[in-house]
């Protein structure tokens, strides 16, 4: 009831879309074809095609990896990203974190945007480059466990709710490596909406989509294959105006639900993701952490593996329970 596989009505509307532009099927042209169908822009909140400052040099003209920007864009799992040749690359956490891990050992290179709003537009091209696919990778998610669609080679899966649930599937596209997906994206209160250049857009409405993702990571992220490659390129996140719908909702929803499936459950949530304490779900509200302490960075730099959770972030708390781990 809540969920569509959408192929065919979207094609009627993408044709609405195009009139007056040209869409011959080319990726380019129809990247640039997307559209906002749900929300209406505010302001834009991050933009950038990794071509440097001002620059607009071609992908072809090869200049060396730059670092990222860390106040926009947060590596997890201590996954190794820059930016070079004019896209945010990612590749796998080095062979001598992952000799120290237990879990969360970094072999899918993960990313998460620092600077996504809560309701958003969101719109960019992304690639998954060899590696293998899992159950769990690769991904595309906004908020950590909120709304995810998970790419295999049998199709993509739009889940929710910590992935108990299915909202919508598609096997119109699937997993292939070294092709660039271009999409857009776009969150309203208890709704999810995303077109993918040339076809198929996936809708979904969950009350989970509403509810804030409590360790403040509502960001988009990314995850790639394990042991592969990720590469994200032509971002642009928009904020948006609010209780506000753009022109044509209503009736674009209506043929985007005329053929919903129901939702599928997966699974039920597990206790210990239930019972995990305010603070292992929210570094920021621990306090003092490695992101606003250096002696708590060079700790973690030295001690990777006392990084618990795995989110990339080292707290207070994750260091007096891995000096308890050393004493016993
Ligand atoms: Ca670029």
């Amino acid at each position: 009831m809540h969920a569509i596989k959408n192929c065919r009505p979207y094609l009627t509307a993408c044709l609405a879309l195009c009139i007056g532009s040209t869409c011959q099927g080319q990726e380019a042209d129809s990247r640039d074809s997307l559209r906002p169908i749900m929300n209406v822009p505010s302001e834009v909140s991050y933009q950038s095609n990794f071509n440097g400052p001002g620059k607009t040099e071609p992908k072809e003209t090869k200049s060396a990896a730059t670092e990222i920007d860390k106040t926009t864009w947060q590596p997890r799992q201590s996954t190794q990203w820059t930016v070079v040749q004019g896209v945010l690359q990612g590749e796998q956490s080095t062979a001598e974190f992952q000799a120290q891990r237990e879990h969360h050992h970094g072999y899918e290179p993960r990313i998460k945007s620092l600077t996504t709003p809560r309701e958003f537009i969101a719109s960019f091209s992304v690639r998954f480059n060899d590696g293998d696919e899992t159950s769990l990778v690769p991904l595309i998610e906004f908020g950590h466990h909120n709304v995810r669609l998970k790419f295999s080679k049998t199709g993509i899966a739009l889940l929710a709710d910590h992935e108990q649930v299915q909202l919508a599937q598609t096997q119109q596209i699937r997993l292939e490596s070294g092709r660039w997906y271009h999409l857009l994206a776009e969150r309203q209160a208890d709704e999810f909406v995303v077109q993918f250049a040339g076809g198929p857009t996936l809708y979904a409405k969950h009350k989970s989509l509403a509810i804030p993702v409590a360790d403040d990571s509502d960001g988009l992220g990314i995850a790639g294959t394990r042991r592969g490659t990720v590469e994200i390129d032509n971002v642009t996140l928009w904020s948006i105006k609010t209780a506000t719908k753009a022109r044509g909702w209503n009736s674009t929803v209506k043929t985007l639900t005329a053929k919903m499936a129901d939702p599928v459950i997966l699974k039920k949530q597990t206790k210990e993701k239930k019972s995990r304490s305010p603070n292992e779900r929210n570094p920021a509200a621990a306090g003092d952490t490695s992101q606003n302490k250096p002696w708590i960075e060079a700790f973690f730099a030295k001690n990777p593996s006392a990084d618990a959770d795995g989110d990339g972030v080292l707290t207070k708390q994750e260091i007096n329970r891995f000096k308890q781990t050393q004493k016993n």
